[in-house]
């Protein structure tokens, strides 16, 4: 099958390939680990033993390791053997893709002993593919980069060498869970929970084969949609037994099995307060079923009214998760997990952490990311989001003395995917990025993202000239704050088309129900969250952020309009007013994104044409839709202020 390599172009596996590997242990991984090495050598002539040590080997990958746990491994080097070694099949697996990233300078000198682990213990991929293509959002919700790779036009796809692929790309950036079909479970969905289980199961053997864990999302009302039920109250017996009897037969197929997704009381989806239940309770019942087999249940935090009266200024939909679950903590079952979105809102290009992050201390939170640009270009703008996540993992909810995000997400990192049937994996070529970033930020989640970039960039490029280097570190270092400048200004969110969520729409969802608003008037514009006037939602966080939220005068500029409504006067921190830096911005981020498209243009020739030709082609389409927004934005707070551009420039 023709896909692309992405991170693992066979060249990359020259050092091992060409020297004398022996594999020991025994199990699906150490075959696959084996696999691996066969091919390598294969390509480049090197060999391969299995077996006990006879002496004269460059590398040897040995699963005997004890005190260590099941994706630890460590490496070493006493100078003539190169030497991996772990107590499970997925430390070795990782070993041998850690080796491979190094390359030659993993069989020169000597190097001490080093202990490699992951950070956190689930590294995992959302799916929102749909089984069936759903009239309104396709196959793939907020999917673009073609169809599913699990689904086509409400059957199982059975092109499971792409997912092998993917596999082995996903563990070789430290990936080790995937949650396969969407979140919104509709009704052909839901059956592969039951008399549908087998396709999953196929695909759960793909999976395994790289150490990669597969989970569902289901739907609260299974028992009802799919066991005939009366009801799907948590606390039901007839309920709790049917839920056991479907995770019993669920295991049957899939030993291994993950657990569930559930998004529940979320934007129309059936949940536990139909019964008059809490979420600990509707969560609390699924861990129950899924607990006996070491089960995990992911139990979504996006829950607010998405029927709201854009009227009533005191409803914040900022507040909801926090008001939701904060009561609960220390109610939820130790195997459930609480996937809280990064932000408070929904994946904008700036948001402030989500308050819920480091408020529910006896609660294992996830934190989940979004890798499929929804809100952030839709993979035709180029936007690497490292510098985000990183600057989300790194945040510490309490102030300096206290934890980073990245060590409160004890339930793991999710993130939900990009990828797609496109033959670059990503539609944007670029986009592979961000879909590496998200695995090896998991593996280590204060890792320097720029490094993480410079790797994705070595493997993917291998041999490059300085000069692509470079030029890819040009057009993607910055390309997240290119985005976010020329879209909706200072934190303030969304003023994005409605429904598909692609290209500017101001006022796109300013009367609508969904609760997000910018309030832009001739005055002034912003959303007053301070506890003093506003909606509260600055008193959701623990000191010192509650204070340096509440005012204009203390809080960052890049979340001044989420936080407060201000004058298009007020003047910024770094000296500009309001409104020039809405104008400063927009006419800069398109001059940076015309500066990158011209960066690009001169890479020809050191990118392979395909990838370069799709690349060039998206940058027309990024540029065309950055001066939309640039002049829609501008023109839009030019006619509400009746504030002229300081600097004289054209605004429409
Ligand atoms: C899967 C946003 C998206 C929806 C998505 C939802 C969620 O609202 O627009 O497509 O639904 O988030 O995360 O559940």
């Amino acid at each position: 099958m023709d896909v692309d390599p992405a991170w693992l172009p066979p060249a990359l596996f020259r050092a091992v390939g060409s020297r004398r590997t022996l594999v020991r242990g025994v199990g699906e991984l150490v075959d696959t680990v084996h696999g691996e090495v066969a091919t390598a050598c294969q390509r480049f002539g090197g060999s391969l033993a299995r077996g006990p040590r006879d002496g004269s080997c460059d590398l040897v990958l040995d699963l005997s390791a004890s005190g260590l746990g099941d994706e630890d491994f460590t490496l070493s080097r006493d100078g003539r053997t190169t030497m991996v070694t772990a107590s499970g099949g997925r430390g070795l697996l990782y070993g041998l893709f850690h080796v491979v990233r190094l390359g030659e300078a993993a069989f020169g000198g000597a190097r001490a002993r080093e202990t490699h682990r992951p950070a956190l213990a689930l590294r995992m991929l959302d799916h929102w593919d749909n089984v069936a293509v759903h009239p309104v959002m396709g196959q793939v919700e907020r999917g673009y980069a073609g169809g599913s790779l699990f689904w086509k036009d409400g059957r199982a796809r059975p092109e499971y060498g792409r997912v092998r692929a993917y596999a082995r790309l996903l563990a070789a950036c430290g990936i080790n869970a995937v949650a396969v079909n969407n979140v919104n479970v509709h009704d052909t969905e839901a059956h592969l929970l039951t008399d549908r289980v087998g396709e999953v199961a196929l695909l759960a053997a793909e999976f395994r084969r790289y150490g990669i864990r597969v989970h569902l999302s289901v739907t609260f009302a299974a028992p009802t949609v799919l066991g005939g039920l009366p009801s799907a109250d948590p606390l039901d017996a007839a309920v709790r037994a049917w839920w056991a009897g479907a995770v019993r037969d669920v295991y049957e197929v899939i030993p291994d099995f993950g657990g569930f997704v559930v998004k529940a009381d979320s934007e129309g989806r059936p949940g536990p307060f139909a019964y008059g239940r809490s979420h600990a309770d509707g969560a609390n019942m699924l861990a129950a079923a899924l607990a006996p087999y070491g089960g995990t249940v992911h139990w979504r935090a996006f829950v607010y009214d998405h029927r709201q009266d854009w009227r009533d200024r005191t409803t914040d939909r900022a507040r909801a998760a926090y008001d939701h679950f904060v009561p609960l903590d220390g109610e939820f079952a130790p195997n459930a997990v609480l996937q809280v979105k990064h932000g408070p809102m929904d994946f904008q290009v700036r948001e402030p952490v989500s308050p819920l992050i480091g408020a529910m201390p006896r609660t294992r939170l996830g934190v989940e990311l979004q890798a499929t640009q929804e809100y952030t270009g839709q993979q035709r703008h180029v936007c690497w989001l490292g510098p985000m996540w990183s600057q989300v993992l790194r945040f510490r909810p309490e102030g300096e003395a206290g934890a980073a995000v990245g060590e409160l997400a004890r339930g793991g990192l999710v993130a939900v995917s990009n990828v797609g049937d496109d033959p670059f994996w990503t539609g944007h070529p670029l986009a592979q990025a961000n879909l590496y970033t998200c695995g090896r930020l998991a593996w280590q989640p204060d890792a320097e993202p720029r490094d993480v970039l410079g790797e994705w960039i070595g493997l993917t490029f291998p041999d490059a000239p300085k000069r692509l280097v470079d030029g890819l570190h040009a057009v993607l270092d910055g390309s997240w704050r290119t985005y976010e400048k020329y879209t909706a200004p200072l934190g303030v969110g969304f003023m994005v088309q409605p429904g598909h969520h692609y290209g500017p729409g101001v006022d796109g969802y300013e009367y609508s129900p969904w609760g997000t608003y910018h309030f832009a008037d001739r005055d002034g514009v912003g959303v007053d969250r301070s506890r003093a006037t506003g909606t509260g939602y600055a008193a959701q966080y623990a000191q010192p952020w509650a204070e340096v939220y509440e005012s204009p005068r203390t809080c960052p500029d890049e979340l001044l309009l989420f936080f407060h409504h201000v004058p298009y006067g007020h003047v910024l921190h770094g000296g500009s007013t309001v409104i020039q830096h809405i104008y400063d911005t927009h006419f800069e981020g398109v001059a940076e994104a015309e500066e990158a498209r011209r960066v690009w243009a001169g890479l020809t020739g050191l990118v392979d044409p395909a990838r370069h030709a799709r690349v060039a082609e998206r940058y027309e389409e990024q540029l065309h839709s950055a001066r939309e927004w640039r002049d829609q934005v501008n023109a839009y707070f030019f006619r509400k202020s009746g504030v002229p551009d300081g600097r004289g420039r054209r605004i429409y």
